[in-house]
Formats: C-alpha cells, sequence, structure tokens
C-alpha cells in the first residue's frame, strides 16, 4: 500500500539534520532535476505525473544518505518508473538525457520564462507561446498583448521581485509591517510565515499572518495597514481579496492551495538603510538605487481559524499535501486552511495552536524547520 511520505520525510528530516550537509546537497542535485520535471509535466497540464515527481523528489529530500545506486532507493515509497529511470541515468552517466531534453525544449523554457512573471499562470504563458512569443522583450513590444495590473506591476519590478529575498530584508518587512499594525491596533498580531518560519536563508516573498486576539476585531484591519503602508510610499503594488468564509463548507479538495481569508498580494519598497546586519556588504554601487521591490504576502484570518491558517501558510507546499493526504488517506479527515474535519464522526475538531492539530491527526509534533519537504 501507500505508506505516506510525510513519515519518511519527517522522520528522515531530523535525523539528516543532525548530520551530513553534504548528503542534503547531493540528494538535492537529484530532486532540482526532477522538480523541472515536475514543472515541465505542469505545463502540458499532466497533474499526476507532476505531482509524482513532486512527491518523488520530497522522497529523495528526506533520505539520511546520498543515493549512490538503484538498490538504495529500490525500497522507498512514492518513486515511479519515470523517477528511477532518470535516477539511473544520474548515475550511469552523470547526468539525464530525459532532463536535458526538457531544459532545451523551447516551449518548457519559454513557458518557464513567462510564468516567473508576477501575475502570469500557465494559462496565459501558453497563449503568448501560440502566439510565437519567445521573450519578455517580445511581449512588451507585443502591442496587442493587453496586460492586467498584477502583470504591469510583475514587469515593472521584474528584475528585483526575481531577485531572492535574503533573512535579513525579511526582518526589516516584519519590522517594518509590525510598527504599521501596532500603530493601528496595538494588540494586533503579526506572524511570519512561509519558508522564512522554516527556518530557510532565501525566499521568493515573505508571508505574514495579521490577526487580532479577539474574534471578529480583524475586520478592517488589514485595509487600514495597507493604507497606511500607502502613507508611507512603501506601497507600490497591491492586489487585496476581501473574505470569502463560509464555514457551512467542508474542508475542500479542489481548492488545495487556495483559502477565503481576507489577504493581499503586495510589492513594497525596502531601503537598503533599514537592514540591520548588511552594513558595509553593498553590492556594486553604480547599480543601486538605495532600495529594492519585495514580494510580500499578508494573510488577515480571523483568531478562531489562525492555528490552521499558520500551519497551511507555513508550508510547505509538498508537506501541506502530504500532510493532507495522511489526514484523509490514514485517518478519514479532511484538512485545509481553515478546519480540521472528521468525516467518520462527522464534525468538526477545533484547534488553537499547530499542535492542537498534530494531535487530533495523531502525529508528533513537526518543528517548521522540518517541514521544508
Ligand atoms: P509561498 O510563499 O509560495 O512559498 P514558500 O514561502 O514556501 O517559499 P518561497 O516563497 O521562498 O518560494 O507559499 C507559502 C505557503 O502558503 C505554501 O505552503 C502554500 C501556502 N499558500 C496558501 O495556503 N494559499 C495561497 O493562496 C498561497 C499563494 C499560498
Ligand atoms: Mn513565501
Ligand atoms: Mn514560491
Ligand atoms: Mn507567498
Amino acid at each position: 500500500g501507500h505508506f505516506p511520505a510525510i513519515c519518511v520525510c519527517v522522520f528522515a528530516r531530523v535525523y539528516m539534520c543532525v548530520f551530513n550537509r553534504e548528503i542534503i546537497l547531493e540528494n538535492n542535485l537529484n530532486t532540482d532535476v526532477l522538480e523541472e520535471l515536475a514543472e515541465n509535466s505542469e505545463f502540458n497540464e499532466s497533474k499526476g505525473p507532476c505531482l509524482a515527481f513532486r512527491r518523488a523528489a520530497s522522497v529523495l529530500k528526506s533520505l539520511p544518505s546520498a543515493v549512490h545506486c538503484l538498490g538504495a532507493i529500490q525500497g522507498l515509497p512514492c518513486l515511479g518508473e519515470h523517477t528511477k529511470a532518470v535516477m539511473e541515468e544520474i548515475l550511469i552517466f552523470g547526468r539525464s538525457f530525459k532532463v536535458e531534453e526538457v531544459q532545451s525544449d523551447e516551449r518548457y523554457q519559454a513557458l518557464k520564462l513567462f510564468t516567473s512573471v508576477f501575475g502570469v499562470g500557465p494559462k496565459t504563458a501558453e497563449k503568448w507561446y501560440r502566439r510565437g512569443l519567445r521573450s519578455l522583450k517580445e511581449i512588451l513590444a507585443e502591442p496587442n498583448i493587453q496586460l492586467n495590473r498584477m502583470q504591469r506591476a510583475g514587469f515593472l519590478y521584474y528584475r528585483d521581485i526575481s531577485k531572492a529575498v535574503s533573512k535579513a530584508e525579511a526582518k526589516a518587512l516584519r519590522s517594518i509591517i509590525e510598527e504599521t499594525a501596532h500603530w493601528i491596533a496595538p494588540d494586533s498580531i503579526l506572524a511570519l510565515t512561509g519558508g522564512f518560519r522554516r527556518g530557510k536563508e532565501y525566499g521568493h516573498d515573505v508571508d505574514f499572518l495579521l490577526t487580532m486576539p479577539e474574534m471578529g476585531k480583524e475586520k478592517g484591519l488589514l485595509v487600514r495597514v495597507i493604507d497606511r503602508l500607502r502613507d508611507q510610499g512603501i506601497l507600490l503594488y497591491c492586489e487585496h481579496q476581501g473574505s470569502t468564509v463560509d464555514m457551512s463548507k467542508l474542508p475542500s479538495r479542489r481548492f488545495e492551495a487556495m483559502d477565503h481569508f481576507e489577504k493581499c498580494f503586495l510589492i513594497l519598497r525596502l531601503e537598503e538603510g533599514q537592514m540591520e546586519g548588511d552594513g558595509g556588504l553593498q553590492k556594486d554601487p553604480g547599480e543601486s538605487r538605495g532600495w529594492r521591490a519585495v514580494r510580500v504576502d499578508l494573510v488577515a484570518p480571523p483568531v478562531d481559524h489562525y492555528a490552521f491558517a499558520l500551519l497551511g501558510w507555513t508550508g510547505s507546499r509538498q508537506f501541506e499535501r502530504d500532510l493532507r493526504r495522511f489526514a484523509r488517506k490514514e485517518r478519514g479527515m479532511s484538512l485545509d486552511n481553515h478546519a480540521l474535519y472528521d468525516k467518520t464522526k462527522k464534525l468538526f475538531l477545533p484547534a488553537t495552536s499547530e499542535e492542537d492539530i498534530f494531535a487530533h491527526l495523531g502525529l508528533e509534533y513537526v518543528e517548521p524547520w522540518q517541514r521544508n519537504a
């Protein structure tokens, strides 16, 4: 049967962190390759293979030692035929021809490039590709292309937001947003989520949850925070989504990554002087204009959903997938960013902390840094 990947991952990751970094790096070579295949399948709308490659990558990441022969991966769960074939090529030839074929594919390259723009999804990328467009320059030069507001911001700040965000930059943003939120509501609570909560050194954006200790008091707060950021001149772009929470609905499978909380996708201006700990580490002074644009996700769940929102927004995406799958297959429960529902007992299981949720699932608590699946 299916041994839940999460068990392998959680168990092995603790082990791995304690021991050898080289091993992690070596397996990452393989997992990066698998991620590319996953992405390629996604572009081809092959959802099954896409998830299969992602899951396989996650399992490989969790191994306590590097893979040196096919025998080492023989008994592992979630490794399909295609993954094994790729691994075999890498082990024998030091490279995978299948992967190189994908990497050199014109369509793959174009779709990868186009979807790297904030606001551009696979559908839009495909449309542009079909029109014969191959570069970002060509898209900007094409008069018949209508970019929406988000895409215009994506192109405008492309250079900055495709550059990794550092931990120091994430911390600086945290202070700015926290100060702003406290200025409006002194007892508001801001929590860092996403990759940085998992201890990552770099990220593609910075994710936060914003809430109030008293249920319902969070209403209107996010909008006021955004207005204040705008007044301070640091709001470069804001896509605001109102709350659509409907608690009569059961946790859904269809909208895996989506949730109904009020949120905004932002681009903020971060002054270089606002960062502590990077003193003297200036880059090329000719290139520096003293600030950079950073992508920020700010989500405002009501406090009674906070634990689920925190678990959901901490990620990684693969960890969330594995956890939801585990809940479904092993426990007959459905889990999403809002709730945990026991399908046999037909009731919602309340939680005020992540610990509560893991306990309901009959799992030992998994620290955020162990969730980098
Ligand atoms: P991301 O910010 O996309 O990913 P990350 O922080 O793990 O890595 P990085 O930013 O460095 O690339 O998403 C963070 C988590 O939030 C992820 O587990 C998925 C979750 N999420 C939702 O639950 N709903 C959403 O609508 C989005 C966009 C993300
Ligand atoms: Mn993130
Ligand atoms: Mn990401
Ligand atoms: Mn994000």
